[in-house]
């Protein structure tokens, strides 16, 4: 049985290789980007797994339903309200959905069941907590929901600090306490490690638990040399104060992962990285086809276990 930590859009390729490969496929995930506008309940980085599972996932947006209308949308803007979040048509059924059910007292993890059971996803989504946890943005303007910092505003200002909102208090979501304790392999996946994974970590229970499987955990890096391979990480590295590459990852997961995934271009980081007592795996990381996927995926299954 093999358990990912994952976020989004950086994510997803990961999981749909091993998700490919194994029959046994737990993924634990971050709810810290989940954003309420309209009324509605918006979870993206379980939607984005559930969709990229069931092979409805946008691959240019890596983000909503491939091939979505926006006419809901194009109606909202009629109604003066403001559209910068792009729900699709078929996207916005979800969170509708999902909405509705948490309102009749349904928690986030039975929805998500009923999410993978009505999109025939065959692994396990596992929110990593049902409470709430709100990753904001800090800039000199103020503070930001991310999604606000990230797609309103575009990244525009620099970052001064990243606060996880109720992360501190969040009790963790039995099964995914259970998924780690059971799994023959964690594997955190090449997500950005301040907004996709940072919030799990920041989650008592689930780094104690991390730690105490450390020997089994392999982290796969989403850098190659200072820069993520999609999306804002080196960004958020740096206003954390934290080295943005495959490094500085290193040692900001060394409580709870022993077992790091760079790129071949990489390769000179690893001589640092086994002074952290890691055991480096060096291949190429990048993911552009479900070919590459599955070969990351079988290559990490392989050699999770050599010790
Ligand atoms: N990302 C964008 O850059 N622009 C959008 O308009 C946008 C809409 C959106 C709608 C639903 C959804 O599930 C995700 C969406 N995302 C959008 C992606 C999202 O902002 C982030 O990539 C994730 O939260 C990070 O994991």
């Amino acid at each position: 049985m093999i358990t990912v930590l994952a976020g989004g859009t950086g994510s997803v390729k990961l999981v749909r290789g091993l998700a490919a490969r194994e029959s046994d496929v737990r993924v634990i995930s971050n709810v810290g980007d989940n954003y309420w506008l309209y009324g509605l309940y918006i979870c993206p980085d379980i939607d984005t797994i559930v969709y990229g599972l069931a092979d409805l996932l946008d691959p240019d947006r890596g983000w909503g339903v491939k091939k979505d209308t926006f006419n809901f949308l194009r109606q909202m803007e009629v109604f003066r309200e403001e559209t910068w979040f792009r729900i699709g048509d078929r996207d916005v059924a979800t969170h509708l959905m999902r909405t509705n059910m948490l309102k009749n007292g349904e928690n986030l993890s039975n929805i998500t069941k009923w999410m993978c059971e009505k999109f025939a996803v065959g692994a396990s989504v596992i929110p990593v907590t049902d409470n709430s946890v709100e990753t904001r943005i800090i800039t000199k303007e103020g503070e930001l929901h991310l999604q606000e910092y990230w797609v309103k505003h575009r990244g525009r200002d620099p970052v001064e600090g990243i606060q996880y909102i109720g992360a501190e208090k969040a009790r963790p979501n039995p099964e995914a306490i259970n998924a780690i304790q059971d799994a023959d392999t964690v594997i955190i996946a090449p997500g950005n490690p301040l907004t996709s994974i940072g919030p799990m970590l920041q989650i008592k229970g689930i780094k104690k638990e991390l730690s105490r499987r450390k020997k089994d955990v392999v982290a796969v890096s989403p850098f190659i040399g200072n820069e993520a391979v999609t999306g804002p990480a080196a960004k958020y590295m740096q206003a954390a104060g934290i080295e943005s590459n495959a490094y500085g990852l290193a040692k900001m997961y060394s409580d709870v992962c022993s077992t790091m995934v760079l790129d071949n271009k990489d390769r000179a980081l690893a001589k640092k990285m086994r002074i952290l007592e890691y055991r480096v795996l060096e291949t190429k990381i990048t993911m552009p086809n479900k070919q590459a996927e599955e070969t990351l995926a079988a290559f990490i299954i392989k050699n999770a276990k050599t010790i």
